[in-house]
């Protein structure tokens, strides 16, 4: 019998030992922000958010689906919200379902064409990413963001494109709430 895991569907948090933990510390991420400056002056063990992954079948298989979760801690860097990484997915058509457990946050989405959009993150909200898409998620609120995932076994994750290129668009706290900006500071959502 194939193993399986436990959710708990207050926190989305997974308990059992297929469960496999890893985590971001700001030192890895501090060339994603904008305000240099601030970035370097901030900890480089500061954990900004840890992943937990259920894959019961091999990375790459076919028709497979993964299964996990992110808790993406409060804070900023300048007036840029703490954030993922974000990725394409090395296939590029692979979709990828996210669902909000617990803050507030930004689903911060950028197509193939360079448009950039958001959607707000509130516990019980269901988002779509469609392939061809760049996705990243902002913590916009004073508390812990936790988020599950589901994605297919064989997306594989592109991380350099969104490294060497970032999103056209940044999610920035501007009067006590978030605004999408593009880089001359242009609000545009
Ligand atoms: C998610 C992400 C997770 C961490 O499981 O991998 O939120 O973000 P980064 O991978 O961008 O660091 C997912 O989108 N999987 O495909
Ligand atoms: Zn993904």
């Amino acid at each position: 019998m194939a193993s399986y895991v436990s959710m708990n569907w207050q926190s989305g948090l997974l308990s059992g030992n297929a469960v496999q933990h890893s985590s971001k510390a700001l030192g890895a991420l501090r060339t994603l922000f904008h305000d240099q400056e601030a970035a370097q002056k901030m900890p480089a063990d500061l954990i900004v958010y840890t992943v937990q992954a259920y894959t019961p079948v091999p990375d790459g298989t076919e028709g497979g689906l993964f299964w996990g979760n992110t808790t993406l801690q409060p804070g900023k860097v300048g007036d840029e919200y703490f954030m993922t990484k974000g990725h394409f997915h090395d296939i590029r058509n692979r979709g990828e379902y996210y669902a909000t457990f617990h803050g507030e946050g930004g689903l911060v989405l950028m197509g193939q064409n360079g448009v950039t959009r958001w959607e707000p993150m509130a516990p019980g909200s269901v988002h779509y990413i469609p392939g061809y898409t760049a996705h990243r998620v902002c913590n916009t609120g004073s508390i812990p963001l936790v988020f599950a995932a589901c994605w297919p076994a064989d997306a594989g994750h592109d991380y350099e494109t969104v490294e060497r290129e970032g999103f056209t668009a940044r999610l920035v706290e501007r009067n006590g709430g978030p605004v999408l900006v593009t880089s001359n500071g242009e609000e545009i959502g």
